[in-house]
């Protein structure tokens, strides 16, 4: 079971009840002794030596700063996704999409982060072209509720849709209530170079997410990895660049997710090719270019993240270290 330390009076621990109780995931919440007096110890330092609420372990996992915690979460457990699983599941879909309005509203956020199904292997049955309709339908019926509570829909690129099937979906719902919440991490995973993504969804963007990955040519295809910041393969000086051309005035987000294992995208295998039976010949070939212009990542790393496997003690102090986002990573340590 997770275990949260917190405390019943720290908003940045509330954020994370948030989102556990939204979930529904079971946790045990836990308030440390000793808090801001100095003579915090035990569990709780060690999973966090700031000694700060809010914290989460799971199992081996041990996360800290509310946003990472959020971020981590999201990531464990996308959900809810806005693809209904089956046609009779359609009305529970926009019933979460118009709770997930309603409380953006009521925090007095201007978007909602949307996810359309997370990862192509756990779409539905049918094809994208079915599945970009489905997209359009929940979200027109949605257009009312979110135009009048002045919320704009945000829909993340994910592991899912090619950036061209998430703009068909957005234009065809239509761009004065939904966007694009344009993340830099994920576009790999569907065979695109974030440059390309950036060019396709850039235009829409109404927040952008910057993560950086290694990428290398593999003898299945190739592999990627997420890495920290500036030490991976996108060129985010072209990439910001560009982006000041073509998108809206919009936040900038670094969102550090690291401590995973290279993944391999076996395209050269011809029954990879079945779940992509669209792909763009041109944005494959930006692609391609990416993963034979990357190397394999050779900055130290602890591969922490994967379930069942503890770190050795002697690790974890730089898996601890490498957890933190860039900007505790700095010399000048926490911003
Ligand atoms: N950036 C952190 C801030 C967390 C934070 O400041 N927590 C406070 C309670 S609201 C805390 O634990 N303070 C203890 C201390 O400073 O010793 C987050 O978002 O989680």
């Amino acid at each position: 079971m997770l275990t949260l330390f917190e405390h019943p009076l720290s908003a940045y621990a509330m954020k994370v009840k948030m989102a556990l109780l939204e979930k529904k995931l079971e946790f045990k919440a836990m308030t440390p002794d000793g808090m801001a007096n100095g003579t915090a110890g035990g569990a709780f330092v060690d999973a966090n030596p700031r000694a700060e609420v809010p914290t989460l372990i799971d199992d081996d996992v041990k996360v800290f700063d509310s946003t990472v915690i959020l971020e981590y979460l999201e990531d464990k457990w996308p959900a809810p996704v806005l693809l209904p699983k089956t046609p009779a599941d359609f009305d529970a879909s926009l019933a979460n999409l118009k709770k997930a309005i309603t409380r953006a509203a009521g925090l007095g956020s201007p978007h909602v982060r949307c996810l359309a199904a997370s990862d192509r292997e756990h779409l539905p049955p049918g094809t994208p072209e079915q599945h970009i309709e489905t997209m359009i339908k929940l979200l027109r019926a949605a257009r009312t509720f979110a135009m009048d509570s002045g919320v704009k829909l945000a829909v993340e690129n994910h592991k899912d849709f090619h950036a061209w099937e998430t703009r068909m979906f957005i234009e065809g719902a239509g761009k004065e209530f939904v966007g694009s919440y344009l993340d830099t991490g994920n576009p790999v995973f569907v065979l695109e170079n974030p440059l390309t993504t950036l060019e396709v969804l850039g235009p829409l963007a109404v927040t952008v997410h910057l993560r950086d990955t290694a990428i290398y040519e593999h003898p299945r295809g190739c592999a990627v990895q997420w890495v920290p910041l500036g030490e991976g393969a996108v060129d985010f000086a072209r990439f910001i660049a560009r982006m000041r051309e073509i998108c809206p005035p919009t936040n900038v987000f670094i969102k550090p997710i690291t401590g995973r294992p290279p993944q391999v995208i076996p395209y050269l295998e011809p029954t990879f090719w079945e779940t992509w039976p669209k792909a763009k010949a041109p944005d494959f070939a930006q692609f391609v270019a990416l993963a034979k212009s990357g190397r394999p990542y050779e900055g130290h790393v602890v591969i922490e993240d994967i379930p069942g496997r503890t770190p050795p003690p002697t690790l974890s102090k730089g898996t601890k270290r490498r957890r933190r986002p860039p900007w505790h990573r700095s010399p000048a340590g926490r911003a």
